[in-house]
Parts: C-alpha cells; structure tokens; sequence
C-alpha cells in the first residue's frame, strides 16, 4: 500500500459510489482503503452483484436525493453525467469522479491525454515510447485500468500516462498532470453534454491547475484561440500533421499529428528526437483503428470500428488509397454529415447504413448520386458491399457512430464486421 494511503483517512464519512463498473468499483475499493463507510449505487440491480459480493453496502434503482443525504462525498463513475447527480445532493457535499480521487493519491508525474480522436492512439505511443527508453511506466485512466486501480496496486511508475475522457474531466477539481495533452476537439458524445460549449469546457479543465512549469500540448488549429482567452499557463506547444516520425503501423496524417503530441509529451520527460525514433518505428497499429483485415480476389476489408465521430470517419477517408465501399450507422453522436460530402464523392463508390440513424445519414448523403442502401444489420450490409465490391476496391466499416444499438461495444462491432467479411467471401475465420 501507498505511504499516503491510511485506514482512517476518511474514517467517519459516509460515501457514495454512483455507477458500479469498472471505475465505480476502482474507487468503492479505495475508498474503504481510507476508512470510509462506502454504499455502491447502481440503477441496473444486476450491475451490484459484484459490488454485494466484495462486502459493499449497494443500492439498486433511480437515484434520489434522500440516498445521498448521509454523505459528505459522492464519487461519480463517468458515464453518468454530472447534471443528473449535482442537483440532489445537499450543499456542501463533495462531489468528484474517480480520477479526482485516485490523483489526490499520485505524486509521481501524470501526463494527461484527451481529445475528440486519437486519445487511446497516443497515450499508447507515449506509454510505448517511456517504456522502452527505461522509464517505469503505468498506463490507464479511460483507456482501461482505472486510476483507482494502479493508487491501490501499490506500484510506484516513474510516470503515470492517462487517457482521460472530457466525461472524466467534468468531476476533476484538484486533478493535476505534468504534461496535458488535447489532441483536437469536433463535435462528440453530443448526446451527453448539454452542448459543444459544455464539452470544450471539460476538455480545457485538463489545463486548468497546470503551471509555467508543466506543459500544454495543443492542436495548432486552436493557437488563437487559447492565446486569446488565456486560460493556459502552463508552457504551451502547438502541433499539427508534419511527416518528422516514419511509423507504418499509424498510417495517415491524423497519425502524424498524434505523433507530434507524443513527441512533445515524450520530450518533456527527457527523450529526444532520435530516441522517439527509434522507439516509435516498430509500433504496431491498434485493432479496430483503420486495422486491415484481410484482401482476398483484390478487395481488401479495413475494420475502423472505434470511428465513432465525424472527423475519426473523415480520418479514416483521407487515409485511404483506394476507391471505398463504406459501411457506417449505429448511435449518432453529433455534428454534420452533409459536411464530409466531397470527401464521400471523392473515396466513395457506395454506401451501406446499418442499425441507428439512417434519418442522419441518408439525409446528408443520399443526394451525392452514390448507390445508397440501408440495412438492419452490419451483416447485411456487408454482404451487400461484397456483391458490388470489385478487385482494387477497400470494404470499409468506419461507422461514425457508437456501437451500443446493435453491439456491446466497437470491439464486438468489429469482430462481427470481420465475420461478416470472411463469410462472404468464403475465408477461413
Ligand atoms: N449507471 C447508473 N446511473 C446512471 C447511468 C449509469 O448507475 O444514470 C450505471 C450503469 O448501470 C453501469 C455503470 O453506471 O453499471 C457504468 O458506469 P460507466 O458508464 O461510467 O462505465 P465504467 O464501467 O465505470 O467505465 C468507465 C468508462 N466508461 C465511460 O466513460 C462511459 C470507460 O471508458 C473506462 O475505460 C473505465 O471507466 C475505466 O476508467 C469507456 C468509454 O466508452 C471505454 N469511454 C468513452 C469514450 O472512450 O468515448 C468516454
Ligand atoms: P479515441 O481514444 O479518442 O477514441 P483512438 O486512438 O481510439 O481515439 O482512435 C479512434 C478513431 O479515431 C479511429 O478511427 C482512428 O483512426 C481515428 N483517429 C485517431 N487519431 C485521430 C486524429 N488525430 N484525428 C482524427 N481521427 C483520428
């Protein structure tokens, strides 16, 4: 256990938990490391069954004020949004999420990922390129292990790498990383942020407490922007797309901008250019990241699926050398479709929607004289795809879209797509 972490740090204090998944129960568990008297919180009863068996106190069903009304502080997990909790608690209670908590106990360095796109691209890369120059090195946040997780683990990395999530960034008050890099910001996760205002805000909060002696990486796009309002401290470096790292498992420009922001990031730590080089060269591309399949009779099938915002689907059209058969649907997350018309007309040969918001999509794309089609299921569409696809062409699925209509998650999303394809064109699975 940590030197900082001690049994009766919050001995006395009733606190809640909302959300018992993967980060609620990283921070149920801390907390009753510190002493606290812990009650999980979950509207699904089913979702309490392994906060009942590890000894938690749970409550099932809507969540209302009265609950809260014992605790000085609510942990919120980051899928709930802050606005639905905020208002049923009395004043005075605290109320953060769980990298809020888990950070009060880290003292080594945190470099802090977040942005629209690319976030778990290069807080990989980053955490690639630490730790095969020699540095301990814990990798986690919204890309998987919780903060939480690592603070009761007890190990002590030289730096701490976290992807962070603007869901993440709206119940952070104290939250301070060394390095803090926003890689972009376009419309995403729409349907839980009132708008884009409240979703730019979450992500700047990631500069908030930095100082002149950390270090903010930004998109050269916002230079003025951030200049202007000046709300950023901390020693400022602005990056865009420049061919300076050759990695061919991160093809496209959007990849050499992510490039660029691990650099910085890596630097900042002490490796210099040649060291990120030579670290970076051999790093192999994420699955359901723009992954390429299989070809088969001269089609080649590229699983996007983790696309699941306009610009990752525009990224993923950019990117391609090929004319494209384009599988994308599922649940909308905001912006506009009519404005990726010329990159449709010019990588597009068809379009097959599937699952959730055909209305969107059809209706901004189905004047661009492209064969146009849409199916209940990512099967059907692909089997329609396969019937046009002809040699030299690329089957694309890069939704622009979350997956949860018709799929656990984008993992599942993908795996069904790559199925789907070898079924089709009789490959081995
Ligand atoms: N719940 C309630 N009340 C509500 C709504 C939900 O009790 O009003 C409950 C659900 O029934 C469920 C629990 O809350 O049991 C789910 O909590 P959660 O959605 O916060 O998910 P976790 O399992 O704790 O996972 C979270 C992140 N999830 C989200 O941000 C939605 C994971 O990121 C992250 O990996 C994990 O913490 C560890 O840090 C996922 C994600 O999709 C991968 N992130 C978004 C993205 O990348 O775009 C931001
Ligand atoms: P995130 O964690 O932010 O979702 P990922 O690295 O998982 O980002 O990539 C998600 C999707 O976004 C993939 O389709 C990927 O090809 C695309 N992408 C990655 N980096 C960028 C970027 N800088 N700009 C636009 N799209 C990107």
């Amino acid at each position: 256990m940590r030197a900082m972490i001690h049994s009766d740090q919050l001995r006395g204090h009733q606190v809640a938990v909302v959300g018992a998944g993967r980060s609620g129960m990283a921070a149920a568990r801390l907390l009753r490391a510190l002493g606290a008297e812990v009650q999980v919180h979950d509207v699904r009863p089913e979702g309490l069954a392994e906060a009942a068996a590890q000894g938690f106190s749970v409550r099932a069903g809507e969540h209302r004020a009265e609950d809260f009304a014992p605790c000085s502080m609510v942990v919120l997990s980051p899928g709930i949004p802050r606005a639905r909790i905020a208002p049923l608690l009395a004043p005075g209670t605290t109320l953060i999420g769980e990298l809020e908590l888990g950070s009060w106990f880290v003292a080594e360095p945190m470099v802090a990922v977040t942005g629209s796109n690319g976030k778990t691209t290069t807080t990989s890369v980053i955490g690639h390129v630490l730790k095969s120059t020699g540095r301990r090195v814990f990798v986690g946040g919204n890309i998987g292990t919780p903060l939480c997780e690592y603070v009761l683990s007890g190990d002590l990395a030289d730096v701490v790498v976290l992807e962070v999530s603007s869901f993440q960034l709206q119940t952070v008050n104290a939250f301070h990383p060394r390095v803090g890099v926003l890689l972009n910001i376009s419309p995403n996760h729409l349907d839980y942020h009132a708008d884009m205002d409240e979703y730019r805000a979450a992500k700047m909060q990631l500069f908030a407490r930095m100082t002149e002696a950390d270090l903010a990486v930004l998109p050269l796009s916002l230079k003025e922007d951030v200049e202007r309002q000046g709300q950023v401290r901390a020693r400022r470096v602005y990056v865009t797309a420049v061919q300076r790292f050759s990695c061919p498992g991160l093809p496209g420009a959007h990849n050499q901008a992510n490039l660029e922001a691990a650099f910085h990031a890596c630097r900042f730590f002490g490796v210099d250019e040649a060291a990120f080089a030579a670290a970076v060269k051999d790093f192999q591309g994420l699955p359901h990241r723009q992954e390429v399949v299989f070809e088969k009779d001269g089609v080649r099938f590229v699983d996007d699926s983790k696309a699941t915002t306009l610009e990752s689907l525009a990224a993923a059209l950019r990117a391609q050398d090929r004319p494209v058969r384009l599988l994308a649907g599922g649940v909308f997350k905001g912006g506009d479709p009519a404005e990726l018309a010329p990159l449709i007309r010019e990588h597009c040969r068809s379009i097959h929607l599937f699952g959730q918001s055909r209305e969107v999509f059809a209706a901004a794309w189905e004047h661009l004289g492209l064969p146009l089609s849409w199916h209940p299921t990512l099967e059907e569409a692909v089997a329609e795809a396969v019937r046009m696809a002809v040699p030299g062409e690329t089957v694309l699925l890069s939704p622009a879209t979350a997956s949860f209509d018709l799929f656990a998650n984008y993992k599942e999303r993908g795996a069904v797509f790559a199925a789907a394809a070898r079924r089709a064109m009789g490959v081995a699975g």
